[in-house]
């Protein structure tokens, strides 16, 4: 049967289609559309796979291995930076190993379309030491769903499968299977000691995951997802990492006349890229994110060969690559686009007409009128755009929910100074205390140029003067 799927889809269907019991998530562009489908689905409802939206990625992730303990087959899909919040689970459970088929699916979002960083996953795969998939095209995407539940299950090891924006948000066309695989048994390991991470029991299984590593490298070379296609020109190799092998594809239609070495499983099959190093003159890797392979690779050249890609310009250095990236990297004529249209006015996001948010901002800007000199933490989500006219009333957004913490550590350090600066008010006469920058009154000064905030002035502290006092104090000792 054929299906017209975008990539997330394409690995929803994948994952429903060999046998998912539960898909547990949270959501984030570019990944949301994954748990969606499911949601959605017939087969999903007619079979009742658990597919919840979970409070984080931690939650999520723990749930999933959860399900994985008891056997059956599991998902959890997540944006990048949401691997960063599940870090925890996630590394102890390559760990801990898992039980049923346990995939963790992450969406980076290189250009940062709708994300506050680039980062790639591929390096927390290698961090776990468990193995990673990257599909090419929507079609090996949704295949590679079933070689991932069976990789896990015979290696006892959770798999993560890494895409990007513009594998996970195009559609293609993908023929699926028309018997979905049944859902696992029930089958719980009552022997796994090692899923209780005491040292006794960690320290066994560190070494029996390290020792796996080989193996994990040794399936990568003989993957049906790496392959080493040999070209007639060797003054060049390809190194094509995931959805970067597609855009090469895209360049040559009647074929590369360079070899290729397409690379969508790691660890990296340094066997094959050996050989390509040995045979070729020179070599370009593209890859999509951080230049994984290309740092890689040239730690383990042997010989001469000349390593080019994003770290030497040939690629740009961030940002998503495209065909025409790789056409200038290879020397091939690159296609006109069409320029923008200037009939078209630029449409920045903005919060809805009608959003709550709007509301918050107003007034809040009414409050801070009398303190020209806050600063407001802000968090992620569409309150972001709080930022941008005609609100300009947030100062930050680092992470999801670091708003409260972050403005009760700088109301802190603050208060702290408070305290700081009457303690130093009786070492200042020590002339070796005077001044001393980041501690004591010169601190002090340099938080309250910086972060007061409304109701500040309001506190004065217990058994001393007022903080405006010690304002008006400051700035006669400037003087
Ligand atoms: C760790 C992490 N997970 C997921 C996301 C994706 N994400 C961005 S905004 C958002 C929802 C925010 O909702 P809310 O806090 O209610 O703010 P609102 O959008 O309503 O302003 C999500 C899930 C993210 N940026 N970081
Ligand atoms: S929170 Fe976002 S989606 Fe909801 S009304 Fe506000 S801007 Fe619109």
């Amino acid at each position: 049967m054929r299906k017209l799927l975008l990539g997330d889809e394409a690995i929803a269907q994948g994952a429903l289609d060999a046998g998912l019991s539960g898909v547990y998530a949270y959501p984030g562009t570019p990944s949301t559309e994954i748990t969606e489908y499911i949601q959605n689905s017939k087969l999903a409802v007619e079979r009742n796979v658990h597919r919840r939206w979970c409070t984080n990625e931690k939650t999520a992730m723990e749930a999933a291995l959860g399900m994985s303990f008891m056997g059956k087959r599991a998902l959890v899909c997540m944006k990048h930076v949401g691997l960063n919040v599940c870090a925890d689970p996630f590394v102890n459970s390559g760990m801990t190993g898992v039980n049923g088929g346990l995939v963790v699916l992450v969406a980076d979002d290189p250009s940062m379309h709708s994300s506050q960083d680039e980062q790639d996953s591929r390096f927390y795969g290698k961090f776990a030491m468990i193995p990673t998939l990257e599909p090419s095209t929507q079609q090996e995407a949704y295949d590679m769903m079933e070689k991932a539940y069976e990789l896990s299950e015979e290696v006892c090891l959770p798999v993560l499968m890494r895409v990007t924006t513009r594998m996970a948000h195009s559609r293609a066309v993908v023929e699926v299977k028309e018997t979905p695989r049944a859902e696992n048994e029930l089958n719980y390991d009552a022997k796994a000691s090692h899923w209780v991470l005491l040292p006794g029991n960690a320290i066994k299984r560190n070494i029996t995951v390290t020792g796996q590593q080989a193996e994990l490298e040794q399936r990568a070379v003989n993957s049906e997802y790496n392959k080493y296609i040999d070209g007639a020109d060797h003054s060049m190799g390809v190194i094509a990492t995931g959805i970067a092998y597609n855009y090469l594809m895209e360049c040559y239609p009647d074929g590369c006349p360079y070899p290729v070495l397409k690379i969508s499983q790691y660890p990296m099959p340094k066997e094959l890229i050996r050989r390509m190093t040995a045979e070729c003159y020179a070599v370009l890797i593209a890859e999509e994110g951080q230049p994984f392979v290309e740092d890689l690779v040239r730690g383990v050249m042997p010989g001469n060969a000349v390593i080019k890609g994003r770290l030497t310009g040939e690629l740009p250095r961030t940002g998503e690559l495209n065909p025409d990236a790789l056409k200038k990297a290879l020397g091939l004529p690159v296609s006109e686009g069409y320029a923008s249209c200037e009939d078209v006015a630029p449409r920045p996001p903005a919060l809805c007409q009608g959003c709550g948010h709007r509301d918050v901002y107003t007034a809040l800007n009414e409050v801070l009128k009398d303190y020209p000199n806050a600063r407001v933490f802000g968090d992620i989500g569409c309150y972001t755009l709080g930022f941008m006219p005609p609100f300009k009333a947030i100062h930050s957004c680092v992470d999801m929910g670091a708003s409260i913490t972050m403005a009760k550590g700088a109301a802190g350090s603050a208060r702290c100074h408070q305290r700081e600066c009457q303690h130093h008010r009786h070492h200042q006469r020590q002339p070796h205390h005077r001044y001393d920058g980041w501690s004591g009154l010169g601190r002090y000064r340099q938080v309250r140029r910086h972060l007061p905030w409304p109701g500040y002035d309001r506190r004065a502290p217990q058994g001393g003067c007022s903080p405006a006092q010690e304002h008006a104090r400051d700035h006669a000792s400037d003087a």
